[in-house]
């Protein structure tokens, strides 16, 4: 459907060319600035905005947007941002992270390598703008490793058009950015209207999170189950909106030996974990990926066999000439492991990952429970029992203290 509708459009586009009916305008383009997301770390928040700053704008065709930092998608003319992600987070999806493993078990994963290292299209740059609107694919503005970190897109569209770009693919729609495309006759935005909504938003946006960081670090709270039993509550992240919190709330949780608690997952955007287990759980943490080398692919019987060897330089795995390198995903990281009772610091009791998308694309599965209930039989002893997200690390955990 998709690439049939490209293809109707670059005929269009050629006869146009051949027409030599190019877009007649004697308007010289306009470059508007946008802030892509915000991040409060340096205000000792451990948070950030998937928000655009302004929202919403309208452009003429040919406009340029220049974004201050590359984490987004922009879209396909038609799509709407939270209608496509849910489909593009599902494990196997050609565009996710993660795929299915099964020469490994059913419920194996590898890193979908394509994606991975894929280190975003080619476009970006103030002489080579991404051009928005004829693509056929999301657009993926490429990571750049140091500043400048800005994006330059360029908006090539009809006019009654509608471009919507997202960040970070939350579920939540304030972090959709609305472009519509107006004819040359018509008012787009300009840059004081833009700003002024743009700050407006991030005021509303900081004091907000201010807010909630402090809601959420201020109180440990506890409830009574079904049977009427307490329970004591740990928030893995926290979110309102398009801000999300990078922690556990509370970090310290001091119970009465026996007691239940339950870590409750609250982001909108990324998957974390809550896992105990001490050493075992670091070494989790250090080695989410671990490389093997598949001699006969995803639908051959025979078993995966480990690399022979790293490169001295690179420290990449080499794998024996007939079988391809692969990316398995440690076993002991996306699923739940754990009998629900934490004794010891090396009692591995591992949530798995929950996301908004994980484990069953945008479905509820009851794979990975949420909440994660967890017992404390025994006094912990000072320090207590750590535990760690296995996707963030230490710092988004916390422990419990059983007295
Ligand atoms: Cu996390």
């Amino acid at each position: 459907m998709k690439k049939q509708g490209f293809a109707a459009l670059a005929a269009a586009a050629l006869l146009a060319s051949l027409m030599n009916v190019g877009p007649v305008s004697a308007q010289t383009a306009t470059t508007y600035e946008v802030m892509a997301g915000a991040d409060y770390f340096g205000l000792g928040i451990p948070g950030f905005s998937g928000r655009f700053y302004p929202g919403s704008m309208k452009v003429h065709r040919d406009d340029v947007i220049k974004f201050d930092f590359p984490a987004f998608t922009l879209g396909q003319e038609g799509d709407y941002p939270q209608d496509v992600f849910g489909e593009y987070q599902e494990v196997g999806h050609p565009e996710n992270f993660v795929a299915w493993d099964p020469d490994d078990g059913a419920d194996a994963l590898k890193v979908n390598l394509d994606v991975f290292f894929d280190e975003g299209d080619d476009c970006g740059t103030e002489t080579n703008p991404c051009v928005w609107g004829p693509n056929d694919e999301n657009i993926f503005p490429p990571f750049s490793e140091e500043p400048p970190f800005d994006v330059y897109v360029r908006v090539d569209a009809a006019p009654g058009t509608t471009l919507w770009a997202s960040s970070l693919m939350s579920p939540d729609a304030n972090v959709n950015l609305k472009v519509e495309v107006v004819g040359n006759n018509e008012e787009a935005s300009t840059q004081e209207e833009l700003d002024e909504r743009a700050n407006l938003l991030f005021t509303k946006d900081l004091e907000n999170i201010q807010a909630l960081y402090n809601r959420m670090s201020s109180k440990s709270t506890w409830h009574r189950n079904a049977a009427g039993q307490k329970v004591y509550d740990v928030f893995v992240g926290a979110s309102a909106g398009p801000l999300e919190l990078f922690a556990s709330f509370p970090r310290k949780t001091v119970i009465p030996e026996g007691a239940r608690t339950q870590f409750h997952f609250m982001s909108q955007m990324e998957p974390h974990t809550a896992t105990f287990g001490g050493a075992v759980a670091k070494d989790v943490l250090f080695n989410p990926f671990i490389p093997a080398c598949d001699p006969d692919g995803d639908d051959g019987a025979g078993p995966d066999v480990e690399p022979v060897g790293f490169n001295e330089e690179t420290g990449d795995p080499i794998c024996p000439d007939t079988t391809e390198m692969e990316l398995d995903i440690n076993e002991m990281l996306p699923w739940a492991i754990g009998d629900g009772k934490v004794t010891q610091a090396s009692d591995y009791q591992n949530s798995g990952l929950v996301g908004p998308y994980f484990p069953d694309g945008n479905a509820f599965s009851e794979r990975n429970p949420d909440p994660m209930n967890v017992r404390f039989p025994k006094a912990s002893g000072k320090k207590g029992f750590k535990f760690v997200c296995l996707i963030h690390g230490a710092f988004m955990g916390g422990k419990v203290i059983v007295k």
